[in-house]
């Protein structure tokens, strides 16, 4: 694990101290909506753990942040996620790494992508969730949000897999909410519509141009519109639970439908 104690730009989040202290686990750190959410829980006092694959770029979001500490990890690899995550005394997990490849038909599928969405989107997130919720739970304190998806409510075109790994995540938060609602433990899903980041490039595999069709003429979602949600639901008082926020951009009805300006 590396760390950056610098105190420089916590990005545009207004500072507050409503998480002073507080250990926040944040998967997917290294790029778009990720790197948000931990810049916004900063922002209020939490000591962010960046989770993900790309080191330097995890170095690059904790320079930024005060008490931040990095921690290069496969989400996929169960047993590193335990052996990295297990001891840590989390108050807050964020579950936010997760990718698409691809948007064929099912009978045109690769199935080394669907398989790399499942373990990612879904197993990835059971790993993680299976290394820290045991301390909150023993702690009897603790949030754990889910970053689904619209496309885990609403199916479209050549969506099926990655609609399926967020449709089981869907599933999941509902099921979770029996195991943990007892135990002190908050638990909410955030399902954003479209958000520009690099999941488009990702998805077409460095296909830039259709990447940038995506979000053409779209007044779309910015990554730093879910971090601020993410963070009013973790910073309201305990009695309180959003379970389920759904953020569309202002130009989508639906997954499906989208106005576009140009
Ligand atoms: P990005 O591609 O910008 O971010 C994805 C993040 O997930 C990266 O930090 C990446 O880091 C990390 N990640 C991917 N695979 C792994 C892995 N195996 N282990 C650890 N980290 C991993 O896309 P977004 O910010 O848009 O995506 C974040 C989440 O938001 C995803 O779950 C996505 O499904 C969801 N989402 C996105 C929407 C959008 O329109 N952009 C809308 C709705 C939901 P690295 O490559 O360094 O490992
Ligand atoms: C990402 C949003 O609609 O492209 O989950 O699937 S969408």
């Amino acid at each position: 694990m590396s760390s950056s104690t610098s105190s420089s730009d916590i990005s545009s989040f207004p500072p507050d101290r409503a998480l002073e202290g507080k250990l926040a686990l944040v998967t997917g750190a290294s790029s778009g909506i990720g790197e948000q959410i931990a810049r916004a829980l900063a922002a209020s006092g939490a000591r962010v753990v960046l989770v993900a694959r790309r080191q330097a770029e995890l170095e690059r979001v904790a320079r930024d942040l005060p008490a931040a500490q990095t921690l290069t990890l496969d989400v996929r690899d169960a047993a590193a996620v335990q052996s990295a995550l297990g001891a840590l005394e989390f108050e807050l997990v964020i579950a936010n790494a997760g990718l698409a490849r691809g948007l064929e038909p099912l009978q045109q599928g690769d199935p080394a992508d669907w398989k790399e969405m499942l373990d990612t989107n879904v197993l990835g997130v059971l790993h993680v969730l299976r290394a820290t919720t045991p301390g909150m739970v023993a702690r009897r304190r603790g949030d754990v949000v889910l970053i689904g998806s619209v496309a885990g409510r609403q199916a479209y075109p050549g969506g099926n897999v990655y609609c399926a790994s967020k449709a089981a995540l869907r599933s999941l938060y509902e099921s979770l909410r029996y195991d943990l609602f007892d135990k002190g433990v908050r638990v909410s899903t955030v399902d954003p519509g479209m958000v520009k980041t690099d999941f488009s490039d990702v998805r077409f595999k460095g296909d830039r141009e259709r990447a940038a069709k995506v979000y053409a003429g779209v007044d779309h979602l910015l990554p730093q519109d879910i971090a601020e949600i993410v963070r009013f639901v973790v910073t309201r008082p305990r009695r309180v639970n959003l379970g389920e926020v759904v953020v569309w951009s202002s130009d989508q009805a639906s997954a499906m439908q989208v106005a576009r300006r140009s």
